[in-house]
């Protein structure tokens, strides 16, 4: 039976278990919105199409499933673009279809005709150009290979508006992809798993840098069982959080720019570091030339363009981690190293960073108060999704995650305006999930209209507005390094919650400690989305922080701590 292209592409999303879609139509891509009607995909129409690729990414996050969204040529595809760099920086996996124009009108500037697969090189892990048909399955199909296996990433696939119209028999087996691994036999990664051993048993301090990698490679339990036979405490990264639980003892907290400072201590004192499906970004090591300067290196990532890229190390292993891991485990052994670990305990103790925790309800509210009360409240069960900004820094310091993927963040793009439509995502992949957005005045304001989108989906989805009135970290770093000069910082906003109330969601003001309890439980209780505008100390910064390409250990610490609460 011949089928159209169009009918081709859905026919291969169901194929490929897609059970929802985030897009916005438009002409070209008319031909394959015309046929979607016929096949079981549930689409979510969005408001802007970044919203689209964010919403796929958060589902994709959320579920460790493919996401994937549509829209239309030229303004449509480009829309995209921000979001498909942002799953690019945070290996996020999902599909993009765009639609082209007429085939034989490419070249010629044609109505919104523009090269989106020459956009988009750099920010794919693969693009295809779809001409014929015949060449529907087959593409689409290898793109949810490309997107899911190896180190996971967005892959757009762009199809011309004739290849949707015209019909042909479909040989499925013979569409079946068929990747094989090809990569540069000069890049490092085939270090030995003896060498690894050998380093980690005669280790005195060691630590392991538990990264995002964790989850994707599904390996937070083997991580668990390694450190717990050998003792060998863990720091994470922002993207790590949540791939082991934070209540754990062996977990530190996380590394880095806004890290724990016992843990950036740690990572300098440490003889050996471990690392685990993370990357060494530069937010991460601060200075490289004085970066953990005492210590032999293992690096596990699948991907071995990571391997001695940042970071030089003693093993370079190229691997899913939980093979690599499950190599390693018969080997390891049992270790006490209480002495390294009542070390770095005791620089707990003079730790500044969770001073404003406890401070007294003085008539101020702040964004660490708010987002401690919210852990609380929430029983530490939420999947939050943030923003980008000082808020996003305090939701990883001050809320405590025990379960993987329950903190859904741009980390390597810092991407404003991601958190409200990929929580969206977030909850159409997990419908049962309780979904909290943290996100900043500023941010909040890029992306609100997909208010719209919650609405019309009717999704439960709660969002705390962290408003301080500033783009409030480029503030931070024009009162640290720019000598107050706020240049274009301070921001004005709608009062939001009477902006939710105009779409028809729950809206609340709240401007002190004392009311954030009923605020959230409100929102909790209520079974449909809220907006809760939380007025926040507007001057408030974010501790300790390393300098951007300072040394790790010489961070900038809150000028008076306050109230010393590192036991908390
Ligand atoms: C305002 C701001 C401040 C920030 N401050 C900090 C900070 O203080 N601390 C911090 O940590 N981050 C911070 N970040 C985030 C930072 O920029 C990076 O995004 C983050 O450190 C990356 O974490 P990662 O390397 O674990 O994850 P990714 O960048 O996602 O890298 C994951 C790695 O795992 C590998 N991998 C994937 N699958 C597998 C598998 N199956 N097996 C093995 N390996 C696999 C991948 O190849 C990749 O190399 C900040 C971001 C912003 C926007
Ligand atoms: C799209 C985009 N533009 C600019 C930036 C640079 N930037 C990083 S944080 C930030 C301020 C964010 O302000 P807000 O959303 O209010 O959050 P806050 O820091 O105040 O919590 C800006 C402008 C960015 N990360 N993303
Ligand atoms: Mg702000």
């Amino acid at each position: 039976m011949k089928l159209t292209g169009a009918q081709i592409l859905w026919e291969s999303l169901v194929r490929e278990g897609v059970t929802d879609i985030f897009g916005y139509p438009g002409g070209a891509i008319l031909p394959a919105y015309d046929a979607m009607l016929g096949y079981p995909i549930r689409h979510i129409l969005v408001r802007h199409e970044q919203g689209a690729t964010h919403m796929a990414d958060g589902y994709a996050r959320a579920s460790g499933k493919v996401g994937c969204a549509i829209a239309t040529s030229g303004p449509g595809a480009t829309n995209m673009v921000t979001g498909i760099a942002t799953a690019m920086m945070d290996s996020s996996p999902i599909v993009c279809i765009t639609g082209q124009v007429g085939s034989k009108l490419i070249g010629s500037d044609a109505f919104q005709e523009c090269d989106i697969t020459g956009i988009t090189l750099p920010i794919t892990k693969h693009n295809y150009l779809v001409t014929r048909p015949e060449d529907v399955a087959p593409m689409v199909l290898e793109a949810f290979a490309v997107a899911r296996e190896g180190r996971p990433g967005p892959v757009l696939v762009d199809i011309t508006k004739d290849a949707q119209q015209a019909s042909c028999e479909v040989d499925w087996a013979a569409a079946e992809p068929h990747l094989t691994e090809a990569f540069d036999e000069a890049l490092p990664g085939d270090g030995d798993w003896r060498d690894a051993i050998a380093l980690i048993n005669s280790a005195e301090r060691p630590l392991i840098l538990a990264g995002h990698g964790i989850m994707q490679s599904g390996a937070e339990r083997d991580v668990i069982a390694f450190a717990e036979r050998a003792q060998i405490p863990m720091a994470t990264t922002l993207l790590g959080i949540g791939g082991i639980p934070a209540s754990h003892p062996l977990n530190l907290g996380m590394m880095g720019m806004h890290g724990e400072a016992w843990v950036n201590n740690a990572i300098q004192e440490a003889d050996l570091l471990i690392a685990l499906g993370m990357r060494f970004d530069d937010r991460v090591t601060g200075n490289l030339k004085t970066y953990a300067l005492n210590a032999r290196k293992i690096h596990v990532d699948i991907d071995r363009a990571e391997l001695n890229k940042n970071v030089r190390v003693d093993v370079a292993i190229a691997k899913d981690l939980r093979g690599a891991l499950a190599e390693w485990m018969p080997h390891v052994e049992k270790r006490d190293r209480s002495g390294w670990l009542r070390t770095i305990d005791t620089q707990k103790g003079d730790s500044a960073v969770r001073d404003i925790q406890s401070l007294p309800d003085d008539g101020h509210l702040y964004a660490a108060h708010v987002i401690n009360d919210l852990w609380r409240l929430t029983s530490g069960d939420a999947v939050v999704v943030t923003d980008v900004g000082q808020h996003q820094m305090w939701e990883a310091q001050y809320y405590k995650h025990d379960r993987s993927r329950s903190l859904i963040t741009s980390g390597g793009l810092g991407t404003m305006g991601f958190a409200l439509p990929a929580a969206i995502g977030a909850k159409v992949a997990r419908p049962d999930a309780e979904v909290w957005v943290v996100v900043g005045d500023g941010g909040f304001q890029m992306t609100m209209c997909e208010l719209a989108t919650i609405v019309q989906e009717g999704l439960d989805v709660n969002v705390a507005i962290i408003n301080n009135g500033y783009l409030g970290m480029v503030r931070q770093w024009q009162e640290f390094f720019y000598e107050k000069r706020y240049a274009a910082t301070p921001l004005i906003g709608p009062d939001f919650a009477k902006l939710a109330e105009s779409f028809g969601i729950n809206g609340a003001t709240v401007a002190r400690r004392g009311e954030v309890a009923d605020a959230v439980n409100a929102a909790r209780r209520s079974g449909r989305a809220a907006v809760i505008d939380f007025q926040v100390e507007q001057e408030d910064s974010v501790f300790p922080m390393v300098p951007a390409g300072a040394d790790l250990h010489k961070m900038i610490r809150r000028p008076s701590p306050i109230v010393e609460t590192a036991a908390d």
